[in-house]
């Protein structure tokens, strides 16, 4: 029985799973199931009561919520991502993966604020996560000789598809802008494989 992944076709945090099976070579274990979030449904929320894509039944039947976790446990079932270091290096890749992480966060908490009416809208919540975006591809800039260009660990993973993101839904923001070491590293990345094979299909 395949495993079965609850997603969606947009989601940055699906692509993250997506890419991570590709790399791994692990993409015919699962079948991916897409789920409308805002839809409430039982099956859905019993595997994450967090009501978000990604959400991964394994073969066991077990429920694993998040994409972090999802590629932690993929990991374990075959294939070869560059695995993180031991000791002080770990927490300079591991802040990195959070940086990645939250501003893909932010990037949608911006989208979706943009989509309820005008007269519900905040937009000091708009400036504030954007400026939140803003830092965050600032000090990735200044670590981006650190990501690696071939095998990928998670953290270049969760960066490609952060940068994705604001590719796909904020194309009038120009982040190469003033970040030249980050865009020269995203356009070889964005050229692997499991990256093409895995654009947002909206
Ligand atoms: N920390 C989670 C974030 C997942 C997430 O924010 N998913 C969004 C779609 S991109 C979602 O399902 N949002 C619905 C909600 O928050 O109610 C992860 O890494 O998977």
């Amino acid at each position: 029985m395949k495993m079965k992944l609850f997603s969606s076709k947009t989601s940055p945090f699906v692509r993250k799973v997506r890419v991570t099976l590709l790399e791994l070579g692990l993409e015919g274990l699962v079948e991916e199931v897409f789920t409308d979030w805002s839809a409430d449904e039982p099956a859905f929320l019993a595997a994450n009561p967090l009501g978000q894509v990604p959400a991964l039944i394994t073969d066991k039947g077990d429920a694993l919520p998040g994409s972090d976790l999802i590629i932690e446990y993929l990991q374990t079932r075959g294939g070869t991502l560059t695995s993180l270091p031991r000791g002080s290096a770990r927490w300079a890749k591991l802040k990195r993966l959070n940086l990645a992480d939250g501003l893909t966060e932010a990037a949608v908490s911006v989208l979706l604020e943009s989509r309820r009416p005008a007269s519900e809208q905040s937009p000091a919540w708009i400036t504030r996560k954007q400026a939140a975006i803003a830092r965050s591809l600032d000090a990735l800039e200044q670590e981006a000789s650190e990501l690696l260009p071939e095998v990928p660990s998670v953290v270049e993973i969760a960066v490609a598809c952060a940068l994705g993101y604001l590719d796909f839904r904020f194309g009038t923001f120009d982040w190469r802008q003033g970040r030249p070491a980050l865009a020269a590293w995203y356009a070889v990345f964005a050229e692997r494989p499991s990256m093409v094979n895995t654009a947002p299909m909206a």
